[in-house]
């Protein structure tokens, strides 16, 4: 094989080996094994001693020409498998974009922050401003303003958290109103709600727990009156069970008012009629209330003959569980996300 044949030889032997490489490291070898210091050339250019001097110029243009040949393969070659670098990645990376999105659970108010909304909303929309006290409460302001002197049995170490001889864990939110009234310079109306937890040494069970919360009210004026406490019963009555629902007023006793009340609502699961939830009497009890005693009035600071005004309290778990069939109080605090998921 002379050397133009040899030459020929190589261009061919290129072109098949270029043709089969699949990717750039391989295209680099194939590139120094024909065009490198060791490569197929080096070999064409010892031959090239031998030719006759006329022939050299005119064969080392071919040679030239030969070598940009191949470097012609791999460049082709080089786009060959660039296009198909970029299929490949098109292909694995592709995003279906009409896929539905992966859903991810969103988590929501607790059933009793839901109902603690509610009322409140109700009374703001009524013109009363919610007010909020401290959980730890002086004996003077939990009882001794409300009416419940020292010897008072709801006193009794056994129902109350006492931190000390005159500090505890408030028993109800009724100090966040006298806290109202003490600190009201002008002794003027007040109208105000107090949602808070409340604390009571109670065993917990279904139906007890030493920890719950509740929301009070207050209206003090010159005028106010049991048939406003009532109307504005019957409007908590009917955002709370249904628009249906009547109220009605039994006598009871509590300290700070008189007279008291505990006030029933229609049942709202058989409309009256009887029931397992109203134990077949067709109401159920949902609050107390009664008009402000006047000895509060003037503990608090205020002309009871000028001055008189309705509370009533409620127990926001109690409402709760009669509007949704709730059986067990513990359900509130154990946060199971199977119960708490139920109110969204
Ligand atoms: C002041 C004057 C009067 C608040 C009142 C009730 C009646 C009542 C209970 C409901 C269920 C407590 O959560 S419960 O156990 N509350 O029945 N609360 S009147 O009376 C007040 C409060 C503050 C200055």
């Amino acid at each position: 094989m002379n050397v133009y044949e040899k030459l020929e030889q190589i261009k061919k032997d290129a072109k098949e080996h270029i043709g089969l490489v699949k990717s750039i490291h391989a295209l680099n070898e194939v590139k120094a094994k024909f065009l490198g210091k060791k490569g197929s050339f080096s070999e064409i250019m010892m031959l090239m001693k031998d030719l006759p001097n006329d022939e050299k110029p005119k064969f080392g243009q071919i040679t030239n020409e030969a070598k940009q040949i191949i470097l012609d393969y791999i460049e082709e070659q080089k786009t060959i498998i660039e296009a198909a670098i970029v299929a490949d990645m098109l292909k694995s990376e592709t995003i279906d974009v009409t896929l539905p999105g992966k859903k991810f659970e969103i988590g929501s108010l607790h059933l009793l922050t839901q109902i603690q909304n509610e009322i409140e909303d109700l009374f703001v929309g009524m013109g009363y401003e919610i007010m909020e006290g401290p959980e730890i409460e002086i004996d003077e302001y939990n009882f001794e303003k409300l009416n419940l002197p020292k010897d008072h049995p709801a006193r009794d170490m056994q129902d109350t958290f006492y931190i000390s001889e005159d500090t505890l864990l408030r028993t109800h939110t009724s100090p966040v109103q006298v806290r109202t009234m003490l600190n009201n310079e002008h002794k003027n109306a007040i109208k105000i709600i107090c949602p808070g937890k409340v604390y009571r040494r109670d065993a917990d069970d279904a139906t007890h727990s030493h920890q719950f919360m509740q929301i009070e009210g207050l209206v003090v004026d010159e005028t106010t009156s049991l048939s406003d406490l009532k109307g504005t019963l019957l409007a908590v009555a009917k955002k709370m069970f249904g628009e249906g629902r009547e109220i009605r007023l039994r006598p009871s006793y509590f300290p700070f008012t008189e007279p008291s009340v505990e006030v029933d609502v229609s049942c709202h699961n058989c409309n009256g009629k009887g029931c397992n939830v109203c134990k077949g009497t067709g109401w159920i009890e949902i609050l107390g209330a009664g008009m402000v005693n006047n000895n509060v009035l003037e503990a608090c600071g205020y002309d009871s003959t000028k001055y008189q005004g309705f509370a009533f309290g409620m127990g926001v778990e109690r409402i709760a569980m009669l509007k949704y069939g709730i059986n067990d109080i513990r359900l509130f605090y154990t946060n199971d996300v199977r119960f708490n998921k139920q109110f969204k």
